[in-house]
């Protein structure tokens, strides 16, 4: 007899492409049905089935405070109560740019858009504009989005499929992203010292989310900081992972670089599909109306996104939130690595506030090279053993895991019982 879910995925596959309205999601990289969930409710989630999980999945990183968080569901209900979008500017678009360039001081000004890959795109575009030059360079692994300029050796969904470099992106297009290694300083020095003059940004996810999790050398944040503005360049914060999830002022609270573009997404929407970019005054006045560079957005900063970001932003600016956070993470991963190890694998992790990474490997990856050779094939019978056990892990050994605020003690022994099973019988 199949399974509801199951004929839920057989319905989907006939009017979705893969039955997906995002790759990753279709567990291809690790084989099986996708969960169809139907209802969430703090750190957990529940499928058609009925089946109950821990998610660590957290709508791949914007649920910080878990699923349906009271204060997020009623500033939504009664927003959405008053109209939905209207397409002119609102009080509250600007209440929520406010916050946003207090918590991220090098951000002056911001625009808000309505996913993390128009953010990006329209950074890109931006420095471009302001610069006057083509070029930009980007790492191997590193994701920012599906725009056609940054879909080269890109990570996430293109790299668990081993699409990289996307088919329907013009040569002539890619040719003006340079692509380097992660973390290799040599290499980026090589670059600037050749054809430096003629790079518009730099854009780098500072601490890489889309190949699983791998942070960064701080002298390579720093290098690269120093090289950008010695040659004219822009540097671009991909913080659309890490903004507000890792710190409340972003990675780049924590490394201490001020960068002159950030784009944002995920947490600051709390779910809802909102995203930004912003940074130095005189960059972000290149855009229209105010300049040269072209930019817009028909639900842009609609009020239900954004008080939905509100509230959540709120949320996280509760004092020791993120410590409190960082010690759960840390508790969660590191827990799973030690049982692994005591039953002779190899495992290594690393963690800041809520995201996390864990590799099938013994030491920590610095670049992509170092992620690929993580045990893939173990990592899919670990992901699958723990989904029967109720937890539910990125379908994908290339994706980093999301801990909410609400995640707690009975979630940690919950999860630290369901490894204990799972690796007994793991080969
Ligand atoms: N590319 C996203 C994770 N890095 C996946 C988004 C989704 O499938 O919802």
């Amino acid at each position: 007899m199949t399974s509801f879910n199951d004929q839920l995925f057989d319905r989907a596959q006939l009017c979705i492409p893969g039955g997906v309205n995002s790759p990753v999601r279709a567990f291809r990289a690790v084989g099986g049905a996708p969960r169809f969930l139907e209802r969430g409710a703090g750190p957990r989630v529940w499928d058609v089935d009925g089946r109950e999980y821990i998610d660590y999945v957290c709508s791949w990183g914007p649920l910080l405070h878990g699923h349906a968080h009271p204060a997020v569901i009623e500033a939504v209900r009664e927003v959405a109560g008053k109209g939905l979008s209207f397409g002119a500017p609102t009080a509250l678009e600007i209440e929520l740019a406010e916050l946003v360039c207090r918590l991220m001081p090098s951000i002056e000004q911001v625009r808000l858009t309505s996913s993390g890959t128009e953010a990006t795109m329209s950074a890109i575009r931006l420095a471009r504009g302001f610069t006057g030059r083509s070029k930009i360079v980007k790492f191997d692994g590193c994701y920012h989005g599906h725009g056609d300029a940054l879909l080269v050796k890109a990570g996430s969904g293109a790299l668990t499929f081993g699409q990289p470099d996307s088919s329907g992106v013009p040569a002539e297009l890619a040719a003006h992203t340079i692509v380097l290694n992660y973390n290799d300083i040599p290499q980026l020095e090589a670059l600037f010292a050749q054809a430096g003059d003629t790079i518009a940004a730099v854009i780098v996810e500072p601490v890489a989310g889309n190949m699983n999790m791998v942070l960064p050398q701080p002298e390579f944040l720093t290098r690269l900081r120093q090289l950008t503005e010695a040659h004219g360049a822009l540097l671009i914060f991909d913080e659309v992972m890490t903004g507000f999830r890792v710190a409340l002022g972003g990675a780049q609270s924590i490394y201490g670089i001020c960068p002159d573009l950030t784009t944002l997404g995920k947490v600051i929407g709390g779910g809802m599909p909102l995203a930004a970019f912003g940074g130095r005054r005189d960059v972000m006045q290149y855009l229209a109306p105010l300049g040269p560079v072209y930019q817009a957005g028909t639900l842009s900063g609609n009020p239900v996104a954004v008080t939905a970001g509100l509230a959540n932003l709120k949320l996280a600016m509760e004092p020791g939130l993120y410590e409190r956070l960082g010690e759960m993470t840390r508790a969660v991963t590191e827990g799973i690595v030690r049982i692994g190890q005591e039953h002779g694998f190899a495992l290594s992790t690393c963690s800041l506030g809520g995201m996390f990474g864990i590799y099938f490997r013994e030491a920590l990856p610095t670049n992509l090279g170092e992620v690929l050779t993580s045990n893939k094939e173990r990592f899919k019978h670990f992901f699958h053993g723990m989904l029967d056990a109720g937890v539910y892990l990125a379908p994908s050994a290339f994706e980093a895991g999301f801990v909410s605020s609400v995640h707690g003690t009975t979630e940690l022994e919950q999860t630290l019982d369901a490894a204990r099973t799972v690796f007994r019988h793991l080969d």
